[in-house]
């Protein structure tokens, strides 16, 4: 373990990047501000009905992506490694999956692989690269869970309080569309072939990087970490499943934790820079170079792993709040750092 982790421990600073179809809705759905929740969580929060979300698809066509530029502004800042969400909650696939046709292959106008040319620019930079997969929610594919989440009254629809009792009554599904199967088919027929996709198709992975395990099993935790077995090297966080699934390494959110509560554990804090994962177009809480530069060395002389995060837009570029930070922290790093 120790020789698998020697990479990750030196690290100290990486990119996470939240991007997919959310980015389209950018925190707005029929006119209507999303009231509570990172952007990227607007499917749910707002009770987006499966097909119109998938519809939204339609218009995602991110042009202006540059895998290459996106690279180099994590190298430059001084990040060592990046982790991407190749699928998040909404379960759309940013990469050419043959498992689900909502991917970005065969449900936008883009049509090619989003992963490919970053795991190219990766190598060439020397970059290491991580998988962000959400296992257990997902709101498209049907039987995938949903953490149960309230809509607010009056807000976005004027139907909020029947079907937040239609919610309510069928485990967060919002949607009869999503249960056409169960989470077990989902499991079988998704998650695993996605994982091991991801395990095939991008040369080396570093991480993968699990999240909200809602509704999972043991034996669903199994397949999924089984089908990492191509990539031996692979680190995994603690968010498979917990207590049987505890992973490499644990992952306080927006927060350094004090030294007693991490018992002698490898960890990593991921931070948004404003107040959101996915982009939102109205959220302009950032906060500072100074701030996020402060974060970093805190963090590093605690032993622990920066993850910062930068949600692109939809046309593919990084918010221009982002790249500035991005790089006020690289000529920090410049002259403080002796590498
Ligand atoms: C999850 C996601 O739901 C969210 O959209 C984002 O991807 C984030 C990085 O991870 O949200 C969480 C997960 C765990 C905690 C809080 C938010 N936690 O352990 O406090």
């Amino acid at each position: 373990k120790d020789e698998r982790m020697a990479w990750w421990r030196e690290a100290k600073f990486g990119m996470f990047i939240h991007w997919g179809v959310y980015a389209q809705f950018a925190g707005v759905y029929k006119g209507h501000e999303q009231l509570r929740g990172g952007a990227e969580w607007i499917m749910n929060r707002s009770k987006i009905p499966v097909a119109e979300y998938q519809e939204m698809a339609k218009s995602f066509n991110p042009t202006k992506y540059d895998a290459d530029a996106w690279v180099k502004m994590a190298k430059d800042a001084g990040m060592k490694y990046l982790i991407i969400t190749a699928k998040h909650h909404d379960g759309f696939a940013l990469f050419n999956s043959k498992a689900s046709k909502w991917d970005i292959t065969d449900a936008t106008p883009y049509g090619k692989d989003l992963l490919k040319p970053l795991a190219e620019a990766c190598k060439k930079y020397g970059i290491k690269l991580g998988f962000y997969y959400s296992q257990a929610q997902d709101w498209n594919n049907p039987g995938g869970s949903a953490a149960r989440k309230e809509m607010r009254e009056g807000w976005a629809n004027p139907d909020s309080t029947k079907i937040d009792a239609y919610t309510l009554a069928n485990k967060g599904h919002w949607d009869p569309a999503q249960q056409t199967k169960t989470f077990d088919q989902y499991i079988d027929e998704v998650a695993v072939p996605q994982v091991k996709e991801l395990m095939t198709n991008y040369g080396d992975i570093a991480v993968l990087w699990w999240d909200t395990p809602t509704n999972m099993t043991d034996e669903a935790a199994m397949k999924l970490q089984d089908a990492l077995k191509t990539q031996p090297q692979i680190i995994t966080n603690d968010r498979l499943k917990r207590p049987n699934f505890p992973g490499d390494t644990k992952t306080p959110e927006q927060k350094i934790p004090n030294q007693a509560e991490l018992d002698g554990m490898d960890w990593e804090t991921c931070m948004t820079m404003n107040g959101t994962w996915g982009f939102r177009t109205a959220d302009h809480k950032w906060k500072s170079s100074e701030t996020l530069i402060r974060n970093l060395v805190d963090i590093a002389s605690k032993g622990g792993n920066y993850l910062l995060n930068v949600g692109p837009k939809p046309d593919g570029t990084f918010p221009e709040e982002s790249i500035q930070r991005l790089s006020d922290i690289g000529k920090w790093m410049k002259v403080n750092s002796e590498a």
